[in-house]
């Protein structure tokens, strides 16, 4: 049976991973409504990757004999002056996430919850990948700076760009 902490720990990781998902959601649909296509495609398919995120955590808790709650989310914020903003806050959002997961392996081990915290291990390890994959997006932003040529290229290549879907494992 599931630590009741543990239960509410990971309950409130479903809904962060929902609210990423319906935020990233948000940022997809804007930036195809702003002629920005290939950001678009990469957001719609990091919104779908976050849904996964969630599920995995929604059947865990339930197989674990917890009761997963599924939680109404606030609306996402709509509206961006740009690239630089879109992943500025998708950065600031993923760093609060790996914020959120490193409580809850702390919580494992206080309670010495090991199943859980391998499980979680998963979490540790994709959060090192959104990190750095949203680094490196900034890095190239930053050196693009207001260069259109430029900024029509990176929108383009995001388009095509498919990170390594660890989402299955
Ligand atoms: Fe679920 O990895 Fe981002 O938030």
């Amino acid at each position: 049976m599931l630590n009741e902490k543990i239960a509410a720990a990971l309950n409130l990781q479903v809904k962060l991973e929902a609210q990423s998902s319906q935020f990233y959601l948000s940022m997809a649909s804007w930036s195809e409504n702003h002629g920005l296509n290939g950001t678009a495609e990469f957001l719609f398919r990091h919104s779908d990757e976050e849904r996964q995120h969630m599920l995995k955590l929604v059947r865990f808790i339930n197989e674990r004999g917890g009761n997963s709650v599924i939680p109404a989310l606030p609306a996402p914020k709509n509206k961006f002056s740009g690239l630089h903003e879109i992943f500025e806050n998708l950065l600031a959002h993923e760093t609060g996430v790996t914020e959120s997961i490193h409580k809850v392996v702390d919580l494992c081990l206080q309670v010495k919850d090991y199943t859980t915290h391998h499980f979680m291990q998963w979490y540790v390890a994709e959060q090192i990948e959104e990190e750095a994959l949203a680094r490196t997006i900034l890095d190239k932003l930053n050196m693009i700076g207001t260069d259109t040529a430029g900024l029509y290229l990176f929108d383009r290549d995001l388009g095509t760009f498919l990170p390594q879907d660890s989402s299955a494992a």
